[in-house]
């Protein structure tokens, strides 16, 4: 199987050009002007950009958490993901307390495999890791598993204590994986719960108002300072504050290899958008959850100075009848997450690109090119190379789109971002090489997507 995209104006990180590409196979093969060469598919791409397809490293697919499990699997959130215009997701697999990590990479292996429609890699949620049991990080490593997850929140629950984070780190020094943290001050937040829920405040508002900025802009710090005795880089995930961000930029003012993502709720939604009459607010609560509206325009500052590297969506969706509903006496049992998978890049490219905050490069780098070096899959996957994956999407910046749960394809009964109107979508999507979008139709099937066996960060990087 080939085919020739013709005519596009390729964007990559650093690159701006217009040219053809040939793709045999799964790969790239060819990048010329003017290609006059025999495909069994012929594309014309004027008028649009051609980009490597998105890399969403923060993904929870049929994840048990909060009394539920997450409501996309890998089946119905891979194939959002692809109408969005991301090819690969990294979803976070989940050692549970008294089970080694292999159990769990088992697990999310058969949850995947006969499901996933674009490719996927994990993560390994550390929630316990006796010192008997430290070569279970080495064992995951050799699997392509080179992240780690621990969490500073959530105490008896997936909390883990300072030293665990730094015997993991520590760790990580040694094989150059990378410690991804949930940094928010758990036992404090803890508190500030219990003593809400005593005073009868259990509207999901007080989700929000009893998890501080502070305790984020804490733990942040706490885990840098892990990381720098510990001699490792960290990666702080989900960040949303200005805060949390300003520990970041001491960290990489003094020259410590300190990253953070954010996500588009953070951009986008803030308090103010917690208003609605009823259990509606219940439809943005997620952890860290949605800050004072100021914080906005510090996170983009931080994509546009490199403070921060990555958008990721945290895409962690529970239908709002139902699964939300668990909490409607008690804003604490609300499952924690909200849905994004599909929407990440029209979000980036309509408020981000088009709006003058970000340039069409930094837009492909925050979304495809440095997850990719970020998690070890870069030059395979994040940008459009000869003997890179044909991973492509080929991005029309005129199309307009009005986002609604009535035609997103995510299996959840809401929108975070319902009746938005964005510029800007994917016309076709290309997976390792085959058309898996084109026309809004789904072309491609469940269980296609391979497993993608990571490199180390420190490889990456190199
Ligand atoms: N952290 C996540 O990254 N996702 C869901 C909930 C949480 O606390
Ligand atoms: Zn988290
Ligand atoms: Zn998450």
């Amino acid at each position: 199987m080939s085919t020739l995209i013709k005519n596009g104006r390729i964007i990559t990180a650093e690159h701006d050009y217009s040219a053809d590409i040939f793709v045999e196979k799964e790969k790239i093969t060819t990048i010329s002007s003017n290609l006059n060469i025999e495909a069994d598919n012929v594309i014309d791409a004027s008028g649009k950009y051609v980009i490597p397809g998105g890399l969403d490293v923060h993904t929870h697919l049929d994840m048990p958490f909060g009394g539920t499990t997450s409501c996309d699997d890998f089946e119905t959130g891979t194939k959002a993901a692809a109408f969005g215009g991301t090819t690969c997701i990294i979803d976070f697999a989940t050692q549970s307390k008294g089970t080694r990590m292999r159990n769990a990479l088992d697990v999310w292996w058969k949850k995947a495999e006969n499901k996933a429609v674009i490719d996927y890699g994990f993560h390994m949620i550390v929630t316990d890791l006796p010192e008997a049991h430290m070569e279970d990080m080495s064992d995951m490593v050799r699997e392509g598993i080179t992240s780690f997850k621990l969490f500073m929140a959530y105490p008896n629950v997936l909390m883990v204590d300072d030293a665990t984070i730094f015997r993991a780190m520590q760790h990580t020094a040694k094989t150059g994986a990378l410690v991804c943290m949930h940094a928010e001050n758990g036992n404090v937040i803890d508190l500030i719960v219990k003593q809400a829920l005593a005073e009868g405040k259990t509207a999901p508002i007080y989700h929000a108002l009893t998890r501080p900025t502070t305790a984020e802009g804490e733990a942040v710090n706490r885990s840098i300072a892990l990381a720098e005795m510990a001699g490792a880089p960290v990666y702080i995930v989900h960040l949303s504050s200005s805060d949390a961000l300003d520990k970041v930029a001491e960290a990489r003012d003094k020259g410590l290899p300190v990253y953070a993502e954010t996500c588009p709720q953070y951009l986008f939604l803030s308090l103010d958008d917690m208003n609605k009459p009823g259990f509606e607010d219940a439809k943005l609560v997620f952890t860290p959850p949605l800050r004072e509206k100021w914080n906005q325009e510090k996170l983009w500052a931080g994509l546009k100075n490199n403070t921060l590297q990555v958008v990721s969506t945290d895409h962690c969706p529970f239908c709002f009848k139902e699964q939300k509903e668990l909490g409607l006496h008690d804003f604490t049992k609300i499952p924690n997450g909200g849905p994004g998978i599909e929407h990440r890049m029209q979000l980036m490219f309509d408020g981000g690109v088009r709006q003058g905050r970000i340039s069409l490069n930094r837009w492909v780098e925050l979304t495809s090119a440095t997850p990719a070096k970020m998690f070890g899959l870069y030059p395979e996957k994040g940008t459009i190379a000869v003997g890179s994956d044909a991973d492509i999407v080929i991005w029309d910046p005129e199309k307009e789109y009005t986002i609604s749960a009535k035609t997103h394809h995510m299996a959840v009964d809401y929108s975070m971002f319902e009746g938005k109107k964005v510029k800007g979508n994917i016309d076709t999507v290309f997976s390792r090489g085959e058309m898996i979008i084109r026309n809004d139709k789904f072309l491609g099937k469940a269980g296609r997507g391979n497993f993608v066996k990571r490199d180390t960060y420190a490889g990456a990087w190199k």
